[in-house]
């Protein structure tokens, strides 16, 4: 992408410059002329059937969403003719439609055009009647009101990569449709909402007070500008509230993420909120039960209860799951509470599950625990190595993103057992066996040398290492590689050259790299391809980039809610980092490092862990081996939960304490590269709840401190003081500039998008290869345990599924599904929808059957979303030997009578 060339030009007589390539639709608008265009939004290729943006270009007559500008061409926007052209291809396709397209009142964007132009309400007089289809719970179609612009069906493709929608018939009858021809419930939409948004018409709505709303077409008071509180892409989203209850979150179009697009979650699933199951008064455990209390009552109970666990058993008695839901400033607060009220370091959070080899992985290899790169830059990757993440489920609009890309020319290779969504757009797609990462990443790395692929020079000057992974790598031919893997070696051929071909590579990875025995050990052995490349820190590439996967995971960890390190990563063994904190704090952080997830059930089994704080994590439903955590909480003597719901965990805690959710906060999140975002209260908490931070603040009263920081932003910048990667970000700079990248060490000077261009973070400033060997997963099928279980993310529920199940989502995937081959069906007499026991070493679980070649032959995929079928009974408590992460990718199981 070379610099742009300005063209000048004149509209209307006024002279200006105008990038090369803008449109005409543009370039009238850089003067500050809006003109009707009915086909067309800006971020939509353009399609020039509408002929409502008629102007005259060099004089003659011509769309200008069409037509790019011309060095010094000039433009006429505003003769008679031109605007009683335009007025009659408006009137013309408004004629067509009933009524009520223009009614009083219709916010669309047809009906204001016609308002501004004078075309009269009277005007539309078509008949109707061609019906439509309410079968989704998020998306109407009314026919009539279809004007066949096309422009769903472009966002559909364009944007969202799913294709799900057509135009047919002829003529005048043209109208959207699904293209796979049934109710629209049916189709492939994955209800991302860009057709909602883009419908000029109010042909497609989605239902509710919502209805004519869109990005485009703004309500009159101001919307609540925030963050998404799903995953960890960082959508901006505009909340519009109406008689106090969400009426609308539109995708912003000014997010630096997301640039006006959204997902089935961020867009639509709100319904949790007032859920008649929301938790909104303090509950306490009573001869068995748990019964609602006042707050007071319920913070003394749970204050006295810690303090009677530290007298107990020392600080280290006590430990706390802090939520990667929350902001940084609840996360901020929270590992304060531990350090600073209790005197622990025991407070871990779900990054322990997730993406802590990611953590430790990247920073033995390049110094930082996140990304290395921007999205924006990955999204300038000619060649994308997407390896174990299925970005077009779990980060819809990151999938979109990609896809976009590698539709508009970029090869992708995907390495993922399972014909993940981009795995169809893949020009290579490798299926390797489940847990044999390592070997397949140093195969790619075996060819990258043998074939001379790699950056001699940048090995040289930048990095470490490279002699004892070359002689590791002798032991990794291809042959070798697809035993240990199952990859074809051809592909495997094939996957190295292009990535070792290409100019600028980025590799993109998820779960299916760390949730394993050696999940440390495959990012390391991931980064030595972009190292081998001199792709990473360079202009050659653009690294290694995790999809972080809470809403809040990579702020929770930044901010110190973990057992080692407190914020901006200092580790609490280093007494120049207590030092500081002792500064800002004003007491002396315990040395010793602090308990993490599995370690404090272990603790809890063996009696000595007496008191647990689990705040916004189902524990009993999403970590692993459910039967060994259940038997840890049943044993602590004290468990307290902050909750929005009666979560399998908070069913059986001591305490619950009803919280605030992601639309009721103030705050901020840190996105998967590394981008603090504001996250700003639409709405206050329903009565009787708080926000983590006010529950925090009360327990540490109630304990006889004061935790200062009285509001979420003097935590920020308290956190800032202790932290100096953080020094330069506050609350007033986001509300002034969005989005800003750590580290970010001086509030002057702008955040560091793309890492170590300069040098690596590591004390002798180069990155460093490993040199780890492969390992075998922690559990193999074999007779008795045939088949192996791989466990992932669906497209419409959330995790434990408390947000997604109520609601709308529910209705689009009802049904918990066992992915079966049609091989394995057959082998073990399974039929498609029928009920169907799994069975591990560890205990059982009961799903449905779906047979499915996504799946390869021996393996059996299914999600976590509904504790019901208790999925988390049959992953092992096998985790990353360096992090702790649960293989939650692995696990051998058979199928049994349900
Ligand atoms: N809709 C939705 N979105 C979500 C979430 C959700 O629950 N639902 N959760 C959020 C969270 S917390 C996270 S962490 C992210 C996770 O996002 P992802 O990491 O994309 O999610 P997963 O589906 O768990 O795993 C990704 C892929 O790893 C593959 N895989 C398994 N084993 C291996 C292996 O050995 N090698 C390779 N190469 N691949 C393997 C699986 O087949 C799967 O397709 O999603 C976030 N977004
Ligand atoms: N089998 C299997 N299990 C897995 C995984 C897998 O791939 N396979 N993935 C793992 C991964 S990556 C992750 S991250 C975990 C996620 O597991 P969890 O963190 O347990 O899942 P969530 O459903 O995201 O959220 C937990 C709870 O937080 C509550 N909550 C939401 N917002 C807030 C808030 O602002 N404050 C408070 N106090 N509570 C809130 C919700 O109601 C919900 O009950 O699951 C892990 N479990
Ligand atoms: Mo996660």
């Amino acid at each position: 992408m070379g610099p742009v060339t300005a063209v000048g030009i004149e509209v209307d007589g006024t002279g200006l410059e105008v990038p090369e390539g803008t449109s005409l639709l543009s370039a009238a608008l850089a003067a500050g002329v809006e003109l009707p265009a009915l086909c067309s939004d800006d971020r939509l290729s353009p399609a020039g059937s509408c002929r409502t943006c008629l102007v005259r270009a060099g004089g003659r007559v011509v769309a200008a969403c069409v037509t790019p500008v011309s060095p010094g061409v000039r433009v006429e926007t505003a003769t008679a003719d031109l605007d009683a052209l335009r007025r009659d291809a408006v009137e013309l396709i408004a004629s067509a439609l009933p009524p009520r397209a223009l009614a009083d009142g219709n916010p669309g964007e047809l009906a204001r055009i016609c308002r501004s132009m004078g075309i009269a309400p009277e005007t539309a007089r078509g008949a109707g009647g061609r019906g439509g289809d309410d079968s989704h719970p998020y998306v109407r179609l009314d026919r009539d009101l279809c004007i066949a612009c096309g422009r769903c069906v472009r966002m559909c493709s364009e944007v969202q990569g799913t294709f799900a929608l057509t135009l047919v018939g002829r003529g005048g009858d043209t109208v959207v449709a699904p293209g796979t021809g049934g109710p629209w419930a049916e189709s492939d939409c994955v209800a991302c909402g860009g057709c909602v948004d883009t419908c000029p018409t109010g042909a497609i709505t989605q239902p509710g007070p919502a209805r004519g709303l869109t990005s485009g077409i703004r309500p009159a008071a101001a919307p609540t500008r925030t963050t998404c509180g799903y995953c960890g892409v960082g959508c901006a989203l505009d909340v519009v509230v109406r008689e106090g209850g969400i009426a609308a979150v539109l995708p912003a179009r000014d997010g630096p993420v997301n640039h006006g697009h959204a997902c089935v979650k961020g867009r639509f699933s709100h319904g949790f909120r007032t859920s008649p199951e929301r938790l909104t008064r303090p509950l306490l455990r009573r001869g068995g039960v748990l019964e609602p209390v006042g707050w007071d009552e319920a913070l003394a109970h749970t204050a006295r209860a810690l303090r009677a666990a530290v007298d107990a058993g020392g600080p280290d008695a006590v430990a706390a799951i802090s939520s990667a839901r929350a902001t940084n400033e609840d996360n901020y607060l929270i590992q304060k509470f531990m350090r600073v009220v209790l005197g622990t370091n025991n407070v871990d959070n779900c990054s322990r599950l997730c993406h802590s080899p990611s953590a430790a992985g990247l920073t033995a290899s390049f110094g930082l625990a996140g990304g290395t790169d921007s999205f924006d830059d990955v999204q300038r990757a000619d060649c994308l190595l997407v390896v174990g993440a299925n970005p077009v489920e779990a980060h819809p609009v990151v999938g979109a993103r990609l896809l976009n890309r590698v539709l508009h020319g970029a090869a992708l290779i995907v390495a993922d057992p399972r014909t993940v969504g981009l795995a169809r757009h893949a020009d290579v797609h490798l299926r390797p066996r489940p847990g044999t990462n390592v070997a397949l990443f140093h195969g790619l790395a075996h060819i990258l040398l043998a074939e001379g692929l790699t950056d001699e020079e940048f090995l040289r000057e930048r990095a470490t290492g490279l002699p004892e992974l070359t002689a590791l790598l002798a032991g990794y031919p291809p042959e070798r590689v697809a035993e240990l893997t199952g990859v074809p070696a051809a592909d495997l051929v094939a996957a190295a050259r292009r990535y070792g071909r290409a100019e600028r590579p980025a590799i993109v990875y998820g779960l299916g790299v760390t949730e394993h025995l050696h999940g440390t050990d495959g990012v390391r052995a991931l980064a030595n391809l972009a190292i081998l490349r001199g792709a990473v820190g360079s202009d050659r590439g653009y690294g290694v980039n995790p999809l972080r996967g809470q809403n809040n995971v990579q702020g929770a960890s930044d901010m110190g809610a973990l057992p080692d390190v407190l914020p901006g990563y200092g580790k609490v063994t280093d007494p120049a980092v207590r030092a500081r904190a002792q500064d800002v704090w004003g007491i002396r952080v315990p040395e010793r490092p602090g308990l993490r997830i599995p370690d404090m059930f272990t603790a809890a089994r063996a009696g000595d862990l007496r008191a647990l704080w689990v705040i916004g994590e189902d524990v009993r439903a999403t970590d692993p081996d459910t039967n060994r955590v259940t038997r840890a909480l049943d044993t602590c003597p004290f468990v307290v939960c902050n909750e929005l719901f009666l979560s399998e965990t908070a069913r059986h805690a001591d305490a619950v304490l009803p919280a605030a959710s992601w639309l009721e906060k103030d705050g901020t999140f840190v996105n998967f590269d590394r981008r603090f975002q504001r996250v700003r209260p639409a709405v206050p908490p329903p009565g009787g709840t708080r926000t983590d931070f006010d529950i925090v603040r009360a327990l540490a009263a109630a304990m006889g401190t004061d935790l200062g920081c009285a509001t979420p932003a003097e935590a920020l910048a308290e956190c800032g003081r202790l932290a100096p990667v953080f020094a330069g970000l506050s609350h007033d700079r986001l509300d002034r500039e969005g989005a800003v990248p750590w580290p970010c060490p001086d509030p002057g000077r702008p955040g560091e998008a793309k890492l170590y261009t300069e040098r690596f973070a590591t004390p002798d400033g180069r990155a460093r290869l490993a040199a780890v060997p492969y390992l075998p997963p922690g559990e193999e099928p074999d007779d008795d345990y045939p088949l192996l279980l791989v466990t992932g993310r669906r497209w419409a529920h959330y995790n434990s599924g408390s947000m997604t199940r109520r609601g709308g989502n529910l209705a689009l995937d009802p049904v918990d599904f066992l992915d079966v081959h049609p091989d394995d069906a057959g082998r073990y007499g399974v039929r498609d929808g029928v009920p169907v026991a799994v069975e591990s070493r560890h205990g059982r679980a009961g799903l449905v059957a779906r047979v499915s070649e996504q799946t390869a032959p021996g393996q059996v995929f299914c999600s976590f979303h509904f504790p019901a079928s208790g999925v988390n009974r049959l992953t092992s408590h096998h985790a990353d030997t360096v992090t702790s992460c649960p293989e939650y990718k692995v696990t051998a199981v058979r199928l049994a009578m349900p």
